[in-house]
């Protein structure tokens, strides 16, 4: 506690600093950046780096204000935001994001990439480049492929270790039509919510279970509400650094380079905090009462799910599956 004192009080000198420095040529222009999860979040380690960096190449020129916690709204409400520029910069999942640029539904397939490895070597190469340019076709800046990570089954009536086990489970997904056609599939109710909403729906019993990486699982507390974690990683969850075209295209190339850098700066610390807590937060978890179900067969999960991709590609095509397949 002593240290984080210290180091906000540190912080706060140095934008002081940097604020009055700028002072002197134009008072610092304030954006804000909002996410849906706690301030104790990777989401938030991901935040603080964006800040720092921003602050820093800019030599105080912006302030970023973090709104965490879903104070600017579930993820869907902020990405609206985005495009009326109400909101400046949002790190958020995918989820809701294939219901404004449909192209990266691809990346929401379940058991679609191995590992780590193999997810972020696509995000940082073409395909992902590919899909973050695209973004400015709807009203959005794509700015850099952060992360959430592989998603794990949680509820609070057994514990889950085959897709028999699920069944009947009412389950809170995203608002993500790819991950609710794989659940159905799977047998289980999928119940689409938005975030904010989710602990409270758990703790009344409106669904019996959702799905979220360890990270959320740790940051959110859902211990207090689930008795049974299953380590299914059924899918992948990126998270992307997105910024509004009100903001950014009225900004110099300079200035806009800044962002960009900044947003891989938040990118790379997040997906530090992602592998820091993968292991650790399990650990964590059971000490806190949740029965930890670690060896899941795959096998039957990815052949329930499996119509889920003949469904995706009927309405969008397979190229981009092609492309995501052949650059892992
Ligand atoms: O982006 O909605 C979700 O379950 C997301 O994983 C979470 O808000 C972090």
């Amino acid at each position: 506690f002593a240290r984080r004192t210290l180091v906000t009080a540190i912080t706060g000198a140095t934008t002081a600093a940097l604020a009055m420095g700028a002072l002197s040529a134009q008072a610092a222009q304030t954006v804000n950046l909002g996410h849906t999860l706690s301030d104790s979040s990777h989401y938030s380690v991901g935040a603080d780096a964006f800040k720092e960096t921003l602050e820093r190449l800019s030599d105080g020129e912006f302030e970023v204000v973090e709104h965490p916690s879903g104070a600017l709204g579930g993820e869907r409400a902020m990405i609206e935001g985005l495009q009326i520029g109400t909101v400046d910069l949002v790190i958020t999942s995918t989820g809701p994001l294939g219901n404004f640029v449909p192209e990266t539904y691809v990346l929401d397939l379940p058991f679609l990439f191995e590992d780590y490895d193999e997810a972020r070597c696509v995000l940082d190469g073409e395909v992902g480049q590919d899909l973050l340019d695209k973004m400015s076709n709807h009203d959005l800046v794509g700015l850099a492929w952060s992360e959430n990570g592989f998603r794990h089954m949680t509820n609070s009536q057994r514990p889950v270790t085959s897709p028999g086990d699920a069944e009947g489970l009412k389950v809170r997904t995203m608002e993500n039509k790819v991950h609710m056609e794989a659940f159905e599939q799977m047998g289980v109710h999928p119940t689409p919510m938005a975030f904010p909403e989710v602990f409270t729906a758990l703790q009344q019993g409106t669904v019996d279970g959702q799905e979220n990486p360890i990270t959320v699982i740790v940051a959110t507390k859902f211990w207090e509400v689930q008795d049974h974690l299953s380590l299914t990683g059924h899918v992948y969850s990126p998270a992307v650094v997105l910024g509004s075209p009100i903001l950014l295209d009225g900004l110099s190339e300079e200035q806009r380079g800044w962002f960009e850098q900044a947003a891989q700066a938040s990118a790379e610390a997040t997906r530090e905090e992602v592998s820091r807590l993968e292991s650790e937060g399990v650990e964590l978890l059971r000490e806190k009462g949740m029965t930890v179900e670690t060896d899941i067969d795959k096998a039957p999960f990815q052949e329930a799910v499996k119509p889920a991709y003949q469904i995706y590609t009927d309405q969008y095509g397979s190229e981009m599956l092609d492309r995501v397949r052949a650059s892992d």
